[in-house]
Formats: structure tokens, sequence, C-alpha cells
């Protein structure tokens, strides 16, 4: 007599998948949540110290592409004028002064499609130099080729800036220009020259919890996944695309952090654009739910960010320093 053996529904239940895991993150109470993001925090970091990263626009407005947050987008009219790629001297003067004002890492930002060769001579240079002064070196110029950031990591640059910004379903909503499979691979030939990645994206666009666990999803499933995780609230820049869109609910963004620090536990988490409209308590709890890295002086790259004497107000208050 022959016997036909069943699986087990136990053995056959397939394990849930990154996204199903991180849509649950999203959905547990805000206590339950900030427990376990606290937890993982601890395991891998010091909770009370924070890396500074201080932005500058080396290359502003004009960009082809039609990004739908974005001011500098020449598909609308924000009030940004669009400018050359700066000289050397003035990028190393900022630099320098925001070494001395306590920034760890330069982060570099050109509103490019993709960087062209010439370019890049000079923005090489730029990073060279800015190593040159003790600092971490970053830099985001767009899509990129493997050859490009091979020469990008010659010269001393740290990290590269690219982001998912939204889950694969929702992106197609908010850029038309180029696709998500762009982003992966620029992403790739990034990692493929060894330099670190730093990849995030943005809430507050319009977009479902489905699609911020996608995007988490993505972004934990990127193998290795990112040493650096900027996680923005969408600035509604009147002229944009989303300039209308109403302002995130500082509760949800403290859960994104918080699902983003659990699915991602060696990574730094920032604190990233949108920091102005919080509140110093929403702030706070951003940093009890995980977050452990912010942008540091007055503009981001078109944008207003806290001033200076704010933040280090808060970090006062909070008892906060920056990593040493
Ligand atoms: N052009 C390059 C690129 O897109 O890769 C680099 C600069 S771009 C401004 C860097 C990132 O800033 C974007 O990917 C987006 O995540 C973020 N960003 C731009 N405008 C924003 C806004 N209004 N609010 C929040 N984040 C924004
Ligand atoms: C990132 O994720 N946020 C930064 C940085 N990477 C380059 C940029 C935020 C830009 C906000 C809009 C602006 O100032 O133009
Ligand atoms: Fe251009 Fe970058 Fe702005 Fe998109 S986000 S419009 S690529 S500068």
């Amino acid at each position: 007599m022959s016997v036909t053996l069943h699986p087990s529904p136990i053995a056959t239940m397939a394990p849930p998948t990154t996204r199903a895991r991180i849509a649950a993150l999203l959905a547990l109470p805000l206590p339950e949540l900030i427990f376990q993001a606290q937890t993982v925090h601890r395991q891998h970091f010091n909770p009370t110290e924070v890396q500074i990263s201080t932005l500058l626009s080396i290359k502003t407005g004009g960009c082809p592409e039609d990004c739908g947050y974005c001011p500098q987008s020449a598909s609308f009219d924000a009030g940004v004028p669009a400018s050359k790629l700066m000289d050397i001297a003035p990028v190393l003067d900022a630099a320098q002064r925001a070494r001395d004002a306590g920034a760890q890492r330069f982060c570099m930002g050109a509103a490019w499609r993709a960087p062209k060769d010439h370019d890049l001579d000079r923005v090489a240079a730029m990073v060279a130099g800015v190593k040159a002064l003790g600092m971490e070196t970053c830099v985001t110029l767009g899509m990129l080729r493997p050859d490009q950031a091979t020469r990008l990591k010659s010269a001393g640059l740290d990290y590269y800036n690219h982001n998912l910004d939204t889950s694969p379903e929702f992106y197609g909503n908010v850029i038309t220009t180029r696709v998500y499979q762009d982003r992966l691979d620029t992403l790739a030939a990034v990692r493929g020259a060894g330099i670190n990645v730093c990849c995030g994206g943005i809430i507050g666009m319009g977009e479902d919890l489905a699609d911020r666990a996608g995007l988490l999803a993505a972004l934990a499933d990127l193998d290795p996944y990112p040493e650096s995780v900027p996680i923005n609230a969408l600035v509604a820049v009147t002229g944009t695309k989303l300039g209308d869109m109403a302002a995130i609910d500082p509760i949800d963004f403290v859960r994104t952090i918080a699902a983003a620090r659990i699915a991602m536990p060696t990574s730094y988490v920032r604190l990233s654009a949108g920091r102005e409209a919080l509140s110093d308590e929403a702030q706070a709890l951003c940093f009890l739910a995980g977050a452990n890295s912010i942008f540091y002086g007055d503009t981001l790259l078109t944008t207003s960010n806290p001033a200076v004497a704010r933040d280090n107000a808060l970090f006062e208050k909070l008892g906060l320093n920056r990593q040493s």
C-alpha cells in the first residue's frame, strides 16, 4: 500500500518577506515599536552620539530630471536659478567652515541627471581637497557609471548618496525621467567601486503605509544594506509638483525612522530634510527611535535647515554629543 505524504502546513509556509516584516513593524503600537528600535540601536551604537554631516550644493538648479519634490528640476518654477559647477576653492572654504563648526562629513550635491566626465575631474579635486582637511567625503551627482565610481573612489570618496526615494510601485507617480532600475544600477556601480552607500528616501509624498514598507524593504534587501540611510520628510516647495502636499504627521515619521533602525541595525539612520518643521519633542522621539545622524548647517541644498544655534541648544537639552 502506498502512502501519500502531505507536507505539514508549517513546513510549506513561506517565511515573511522583508516588506511584510516591515509593514508589521509600522503597524505596532508606538511604545512597542520604540522599545524594539531602542533595543536594536543600543546593540550597535552609543545612543547619545550623533553623526554630523554638512551639505553644500556645488551645482544648483536647471536639472533635466522631473522629480516631483525637487525645487532644482527645470520642469518646475520654484524660484531656484540655475548655476554652474562651483570652483574648487570656495567649496574647500565651505568644507573648512563646516569642519570648524563640528561636522565630520561634507556632502556635495549637484543637480545633474548624471555627471559629465570633464565635470567629474573638478569634483574629484573637490573630494581630494575635502579629504585632505580630515573630513569624510560624500557626493550626490545623479546616475553614475562604474568607471566614474572608480574615478571618485581613487580621489578619496567615502560615500555616494543616491536615494531610492520611495517604493518601486509609487516611484512612477513622482519621477518619470528615469526608472527604479536606473537607481539600483547606480547603487551597484558605487558598491562595486568600494564606496560606502548612502541611500534612503522621502516620506510624505502621498504614499501609503505599504509604500513606506516597500521603500524600507528595498533598502534593507540591498546586499549589503546601505551604511547610511537618510530619511527625508518632504519639504513641500511651492512651484514643484508636490508643492501643495500636506505635512506628514510627525508620529508617522518617527515610526518610519524606527522601522528603518530595526530593518538596518548597523546603518547610520539620518534624520534628514524636513527637520525644520519638527518640534524639539518630535526630533527627540526620532532620536529615541534610532536616528543617529543629522544634516547640520543653516541650509540643506536649496531649502533651509534648523539654525546651528537651535541644533546646539537641542543637543544640549537632550544630552546628545557629536560622534567622536
Ligand atoms: N541630483 C542628484 C540625485 O537626484 O541623485 C542629487 C541631488 S538630489 C537633490 C538628492 C536627494 O534629495 C533626492 O534624491 C531626494 O531624496 C532629496 N530631496 C530633494 N528635494 C527634496 C525635498 N523637497 N524634500 C525632501 N527631500 C528632497
Ligand atoms: C538626502 O537624502 N537629503 C539631502 C541629501 N540627501 C543630498 C538633500 C535634501 C534636499 C532638500 C531640498 C533642498 O534643499 O533643495
Ligand atoms: Fe535633479 Fe536630483 Fe532634483 Fe531629481 S532630485 S530633479 S535628479 S537635482
